[in-house]
């Protein structure tokens, strides 16, 4: 058994002072750069979107922020421009450990299509290749921490689940966005998936 841990989105965009800010984003780096050394192997995943991403509230007009739309594949929260290719708001905060990392995985880089979770984007088929990395590497386990818990950790954990793998979220290294009860209902998906919260 090889276990893994999957460190999701610590960009400085999810944390204080960022565009998409996280209440204590911050205050989970220095725990996950603390338990880096216990795994088989350290993935991070990077929120990494083109400027005209359609999950952004300025590319729809008189859209507001955190609001629904529909899109091909299901609703869709519309964002505050965030995480953008190439800027220091995509780039991971400056105290997380990138060094201890095997494999960055970038998601969301479609323009047409968001993607919370590290594994499919949001239409929940098209993969992101990190189940073919982490089988090749003979990875069975995985923990999550990262931002957010009820959004990319929460996608990220179900479809873990769903393709086999054990999977734990670290809830004390995650912190949430909570968009209307959005944490409580993710915490239940995740719980009725098998996912063991600790
Ligand atoms: C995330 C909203 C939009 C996340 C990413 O990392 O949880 N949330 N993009
Ligand atoms: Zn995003």
């Amino acid at each position: 058994m090889t276990n893994a841990l999957i460190v999701i989105d610590v960009q400085n965009d999810f944390c204080p002072g960022g565009a998409l800010a996280v209440t204590e984003g911050d205050a989970i780096v220095a725990g996950i750069n603390e338990v880096m050394e216990g795994f088989g192997a350290v993935v991070l995943t990077q929120d990494w979107h083109p400027v005209d991403h359609s999950s952004f509230a300025d590319n729809h007009q008189g859209a507001a922020p955190f609001s629904m739309v529909e899109m091909p594949y299901g609703p869709q929260v519309l964002w505050p421009r965030h995480c953008v290719q190439g800027t220091q708001g995509a780039a991971f905060h400056g105290d997380l450990n990138s060094d201890r990392a095997d494999m960055v995985i970038r998601k969301g880089f479609r323009a047409l299509i968001d993607s919370y979770s590290a594994f499919f984007e949001n239409d929940q088929k098209t993969p992101t290749g990190l189940e073919g990395y982490l089988r090749s590497r003979g990875v069975t386990d995985l923990v999550l921490a990262g931002l957010a818990t009820d959004f990319c950790v929460a996608f990220s954990a179900l479809d873990a689940a769903k393709l086999g793998f054990g999977v734990t979220v670290r809830m004390d290294l995650c912190r949430a966005i909570d968009l209307d009860g959005s944490l409580d209902a993710m915490v239940e998906k995740m719980r009725g998936a098998g996912v063991v919260l600790a």
